[in-house]
């Protein structure tokens, strides 16, 4: 008999361990985590198994379809927009080659277990392309022209997830996918990514430390808290599929440029050090993205709305939970 179980790539991520921690809360026990490393002590007591290796290792895929029963997948392993520009091939091979892969083992599941995986893609805004004076909402059907190799890796994904599980009738695979902005954790710091300013900037600040923010003060785009981002996902993946008109949505909650986050920051922590070193290549691709989105579609389809605001980010979240994690005490 193979077990039942939920899979998780990428399970060390940022958003992975977001996830673990809030799909064990929902009494979820059947966890399996897959990533490069071992999990942390903390996610190992959530989980119910781990799988060490390679979303390239065929082998390894092949061994996890004999073993075990995959009713959920969230394929979190990925590189990130600014690793991804730094290494173009080995970001194509990890996030195309390693999410066909994980669709590849969807199929066969689905055709094992008779019964179609539920599948999460987490996809970006680095799919869009836009003039960063055009400040409208952009909705999911403009703008799909990346400028960064991650923007075309996670575009591509949609397309060819959207495609596998509308190949089959009955369908195999239940794609379900979610257009990020940059999400700000209170408990890990992102690495590869363009938008890990602000959550760079918080940590070093709530930290005492000086910080160099590599894209201008002004520069603005979407960003949520992880509570929000995890929150999501469990919303859209629990969803009535005939609810869903589509496969992929936007979400968004604010979009702080760097000044005003820090601004807010300061209402905290009194004596901060920040100051801004423009990285032009990253400021490139922040300048590509569009500065605000329209997320209707996912509060229409799945009820989907922010908890926090950016004010509320802070107050009732961020700040609590970064005292609490570095045990220290804003001044
Ligand atoms: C990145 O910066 O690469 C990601 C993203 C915006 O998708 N956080």
């Amino acid at each position: 008999m193979r077990k039942k179980i939920t899979l998780i790539t990428g399970a060390n991520g940022e958003i992975g361990q977001g996830l673990i921690k809030l799909l064990y809360k929902k009494g979820i026990n059947n966890i399996v985590a897959f990533d490069l490393l071992p999990s942390n002590n903390e996610m190992q007591n959530m989980i119910t198994d781990q799988i060490i290796g390679d979303i390239l290792d065929s082998n390894l895929l092949e061994s996890i379809n004999e073993k075990y029963e995959i009713t959920e997948l969230y394929h979190l392993a990925a590189l990130l927009s600014t690793k991804s520009e730094l290494y173009p091939e080995k970001a194509h091979e990890v996030n195309v080659t390693g999410t066909i892969n994980l669709l590849t083992l969807a199929l066969k599941q689905g055709k094992l277990n008779n019964c179609p995986v539920k599948f999460f893609f987490p996809s970006s805004i680095a799919v869009y392309s836009i003039d960063k004076n055009n400040l409208n909402k952009i909705t999911e059907e403009e703008n799909n022209n990346p400028k960064t190799m991650y923007g075309c890796n996670k575009l591509y994904c949609e397309n060819i997830g959207s495609y596998y599980s509308k190949k089959y009738s009955p369908y195999l695979i239940d794609f379900r996918c979610i257009r990020f902005p940059g999400i700000i954790s209170p408990y890990t710091i992102p690495t590869g990514g363009t938008s890990d300013y602000l959550p760079e900037m918080l940590h070093s600040v709530i930290k005492n430390k000086p910080y160099k923010c590599f894209v201008k003060k002004n520069t603005r785009m979407p960003f949520m808290i992880m509570p929000d981002a995890v929150s999501a996902i469990y919303l859209l993946m629990n969803a009535q599929k005939n609810k869903l008109c589509y496969d992929i949505y936007n979400i968004t909650s604010f979009n702080p440029s760097p000044e005003e986050f820090l601004n807010l920051l300061k209402e905290y922590v009194h004596d901060v050090n920040v100051s801004y070193q423009i990285n032009d290549e990253r400021q490139k691709m922040v300048d590509s993205w569009p500065s605000d989105i329209n997320d209707s579609k996912a509060f229409e389809d799945w009820g989907w709305k922010p908890k926090y605001n950016l004010k509320d980010s802070f107050e009732i979240y961020l700040i609590p939970a970064l005292e609490k994690f570095y045990n220290i005490k804003v001044n």
